[in-house]
């Protein structure tokens, strides 16, 4: 026999994948976007809701909870969201609560949770500034994503951010030690310059520089293989398809791409600022061969009775649109007012159940 030695290689390595039927077997990542895939090809969206099992506009879970049930949502719809929403803010600096007050032990095992009861996790990144040692929206220096870049005197220290979050987002496993799949989008919102990350704020070189470098660690160096992948530019920048394109970190990096889009009481406005966002965002997807969503929205405080069903379902309803997601329902007193999901009594309640009877909108 005459075989080369790169043949003998690739017949072991064929005896040993057949022996071993994980080696053949779906990422984590993959598994969900496939599952994701499917649903959008049965038409179906998602709504989703950010915090919903931490906390509601008037109850916050107790510090030894040991299970997660109380949702708004469910109070209102007798259903959970499909889509579950947290944010990783504070993971960054070793906190045991995130930037809302999450406890972060409760935030992993509700994301657990929901996963078991066939629901799907997204997480979000609000980290600090790693130069000034402000918050997310300290933009007083334009230094800070070229600090943290290779060469840049936070890299070192921006590592250890980048390896806490990978922690995390590694931790995320069921009992029998399987990593759970989640959407992960970080570095949301970068059209606007209101994080440290944002347009005016770095290059386009910068930012992309940014997105390779966390990709880089969290899934070459740390093996993460549960991770979808989603860039979300803010709506209200996207006057030309050129904006959403220009900071887009690579086909290589994303899987889904989205927007986040906010209401005023000018219905009108909010359905232009979705639509023209949701044309950009299909024809990107459709061209890239990604999936889309519209990652974040809502009106502050509901006060359009039939918000659900005669604003948002008109708009998205002809989109392939994966899912939706509202953002929290903020218990602090003094941010009453800040809620972007229904509670029993509220003034679009009875639309939200409506929206949530629809065919086309999937909850759990
Ligand atoms: C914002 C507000 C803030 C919150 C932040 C991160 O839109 O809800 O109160 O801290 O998101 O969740």
């Amino acid at each position: 026999m005459n075989l080369k030695p790169i043949s003998i290689i690739a017949a072991v390595a064929a005896l040993i994948s057949c022996g071993n039927p994980e080696d053949a077997a779906q990422t984590p990542a993959e598994a969900l976007l496939d599952r994701l895939e499917g649903l959008v090809e049965e038409g179906k969206i998602m709504y989703g809701h950010q915090d919903d099992l931490m906390y509601g506009h008037s109850w916050k879970l107790a510090e030894d909870a040991s299970e997660y049930v109380q949702s708004d949502v469910f109070a209102t719809a007798g259903q959970y969201p499909a889509v579950y929403g947290l944010d990783l803010g504070g993971i960054e600096m070793g906190w045991k609560e995130n930037l809302d007050k999450n406890n972060f032990d409760h935030m992993r095992a509700s994301a657990i949770a929901h996963h078991k009861r066939g629901g799907i996790v997204t997480f979000s990144w609000h980290p600090r500034n790693p130069l000034t040692g402000g918050d997310a929206w300290d933009v007083s220096s334009d230094q800070v994503v070229a600090s943290v870049l290779p060469g840049g005197e936070k890299h070192e220290y921006f590592m250890t951010w980048l390896s806490n979050a990978s922690d995390f987002l590694g931790s995320l496993r069921t009992d029998d030690g399987e990593l759970i799949p989640v959407i992960w989008r970080p570095w949301h919102e970068h059209t606007g310059s209101w994080f440290w990350w944002g347009q005016r704020l770095c290059t386009t070189e910068q930012y992309k520089a940014l997105w390779q470098m966390t990709y880089d660690y969290m899934v070459n160096e740390r093996g993460l293989n549960n991770l979808v992948w989603a860039y979300s530019p803010g709506a209200g920048e996207l006057t030309v398809p050129e904006v959403f394109a220009e900071r887009y970190p690579g086909d290589e990096i994303i899987d889904l791409v989205g927007f986040d889009c906010y209401c005023s009481t000018n219905y009108e406005r909010y359905a232009a600022s979705m639509k023209n966002a949701l044309d950009i965002t299909k024809a990107f997807a459709e061209e890239h061969g990604k999936l889309m969503a519209i990652t974040e929205t809502g009106h502050e405080g509901l006060k359009h009775p039939k918000w659900w069903t005669e604003v948002l379902y008109p708009i998205m309803k002809d989109y392939p649109v994966s899912y939706v997601l509202t953002w929290r329902n903020a218990c602090d007193d003094n941010m009453q007012h800040h809620f972007y999901a229904p509670f029993p009594g509220q003034e679009s309640a009875d639309d939200f159940k409506a929206f949530a009877a629809l065919d086309q909108i999937m909850f759990l």
